[in-house]
């Protein structure tokens, strides 16, 4: 066991009713960013990922495509492991939760729920929407102009009685407030924070746990005309994965509680509230946070199979590029927010922070050294203030990243990234090392390392974003492998003046614009 400090990070469990979209993608990519951001920080990282296989939303698409679900399941669960092998996603587990280890987990909580006196036996009679699989008061049903009846959501709800196990939800109302009371950062961003919190002062019903109207799900222990409610099955897949029900062992005790479970607003609900009313019910320990961000348009319009609009990630890679597709989704929508996604915007981010900004900068410094330097790592003399101001700049970078990440703020990471970028543009502009060549050599040698060390610093912290790019940004300096990561950006001679460079080659290309004309 390593003496690192730990982080445990999770994705939501994505349904298998459908196939992955960028919805899905953005999610698992903003933790894999804050993923690989701690390992290089200094952590032992576990992150999760995986699939939600139960229940009546998938039972009923494995029906509609005619196979058995358990089948049906193994095929689109595959899709979604396909999506993390293709966006470069470095997640350490992925689980599904029709899996042995997930059913010993969530037998034995309902057992500690039900010894501890929390569950008890009733009847339901209310409305269900399977598209949410989501239970709804008759308070918050409309009535739509077809005399449809809708959950706020949207989607269509129907009526459901049946007998059922319910969870004693509405004793945690205090206990819960008082939770959030004592742990402001529990939920964020904080906006989302007060909505939760006025969700819970308007009062909290007991929650119907399990189902007897099909049989797609975990039996619950003792009475197998019931299955688990699919919302309690799928949530407790965060203790699973940390080694649940052993909680004695050395697993459990390592990573739970989790420090960030990263959801969509869609599904804050669930984690800030019952999760953690359902983890103090059975005397277990409640995650660090839940960070909720926002939800995805396409071209201004909701994204669904029935519009016809949901955007593939394969065919964005395809066209754009792995680490254009990452640094856009990130950079883009303020992390939290609503975003709407356009091809002009996603062009004008490759063609402005990426070609011109970023890779230009190393692009024209490296061809400077490549020429004037003997396609060496510049020798500098005495810095002057100017180089200081840069050298720090870029020293203090780190800093400001590790702030941003630790508040799951990623474009604002981004953004105090490419200050620095704007500082070190600015500076080659000013110190003009391609006139120091025939006035001053010994000067541009100076100015050219103070850039070539901007751009290793800035290549390092980039590494998270996009991962290969930064590399092989760093492999055009020579930085050796073990000196990549976050504690090594202060170590002499990372890079070493004198050292042979290869040939520089671009990085990040420019998008002909033309194309973007006719999006697939
Ligand atoms: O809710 N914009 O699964 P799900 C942004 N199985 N994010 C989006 C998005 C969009 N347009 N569409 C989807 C479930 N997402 C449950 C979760 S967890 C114990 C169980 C992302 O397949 C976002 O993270 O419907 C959202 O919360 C999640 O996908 C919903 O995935």
């Amino acid at each position: 066991m390593t003496g690192r400090p730990r982080f445990y990070l999770t994705t939501p469990i994505y349904y298998v009713n459908d196939v992955p979209h960028i919805g899905h993608m953005y999610t698992t990519l903003a933790c894999d960013v804050i993923a690989r951001f701690k390992r290089l920080d200094g952590y032992d990282v576990h992150f999760l990922t995986g699939t939600d296989e139960h229940g009546q939303k998938v039972q009923k698409a494995a029906a509609a495509a005619g196979v058995a679900p358990q089948e049906f399941t193994d095929r689109v669960s595959a899709n979604f492991r396909a999506l993390a092998a293709l966006m470069n996603f470095s997640n350490d587990d992925f689980i599904r939760t029709t899996e042995e280890r997930h059913h010993r987990a969530c037998t034995v909580l309902w057992e500690r729920l039900a010894e501890r006196g929390e569950i008890y036996l009733e009847k339901y009679g209310g409305w269900y929407a399977v598209r949410d699989e989501a239970f709804y008061a008759e308070s918050e049903v409309v009535t739509d102009g077809e005399g449809r009846r809708l959950a706020p959501t949207g989607a269509p709800v129907e009526w459901v009685e049946e007998p059922s196990y319910f969870f004693r939800l509405s004793a945690w109302q205090q206990p819960l407030l008082d939770f959030y009371a004592a742990h402001p950062d529990f939920i964020l961003p904080p906006a989302r924070r007060n909505e939760v919190i006025s969700f819970v002062e308007g009062g909290l019903q007991d929650l119907s746990v399990s189902r007897t109207t099909f049989d797609w799900g975990i039996p619950v222990p003792d009475d197998p005309a019931h299955v688990m409610y699919v919302w309690l099955d799928a949530l407790t897949n965060y203790m699973t994965a940390a080694g649940f029900p052993d909680t004695d062992g050395e697993t459990f005790r390592r990573w739970w509680p989790a420090d960030l479970h990263m959801v969509g607003k869609d599904i804050l609900r669930f984690h800030a509230v019952y999760w953690p009313a359902l983890l103090m019910a059975a005397e277990l320990e409640v995650p660090r946070r839940v960070f909720a961000h926002g939800w995805w348009t396409n071209e201004g319009q909701k994204i669904s199979k029935s519009l016809g609009n949901v955007i593939d990630p394969h065919a964005l890679v395809e066209r754009y590029g792995l680490d254009q597709v990452r640094y856009f989704m990130l950079r883009e929508v303020p992390f939290g927010q609503d975003g709407d996604f356009s091809h002009r915007a996603m062009v004008g981010r490759i063609n402005g922070d990426l070609a011109n900004d970023f890779g230009n900068l190393a692009q024209r410094v490296l061809s400077m050294i490549g020429r004037n330097c003997g396609g060496r790592v510049p020798i500098p003399s005495a810095f002057s203030p100017d180089d200081r101001a840069l050298l720090e700049a870029a020293r203090l970078l780190l800093e400001r990243m590790r702030a941003q990440v630790d508040r799951q703020v990623l474009h604002g990471a981004l953004i105090d990234m490419w200050e620095v970028i704007a500082a070190a543009n600015g500076y080659v502009a000013r110190q003009a090392p391609w006139t120091l060549r025939k006035t001053d050599p010994a000067r541009m040698q100076t100015v050219l390392f103070v850039c070539a060390e901007t751009i290793r610093r800035l290549a390092v912290l980039a590494q998270p974003f996009m991962p290969d790019s930064a590399g092989r940004m760093l492999d055009q300096l020579c930085v050796p492998a073990d000196r990549r990561t976050f504690a090594t950006l202060d170590t002499d001679h990372a890079l070493l003046p004198g050292t042979a460079l290869p040939a520089p080659a671009g990085i990040f290309p420019r998008y002909m614009v033309r194309d973007a004309a006719t999006p697939s």
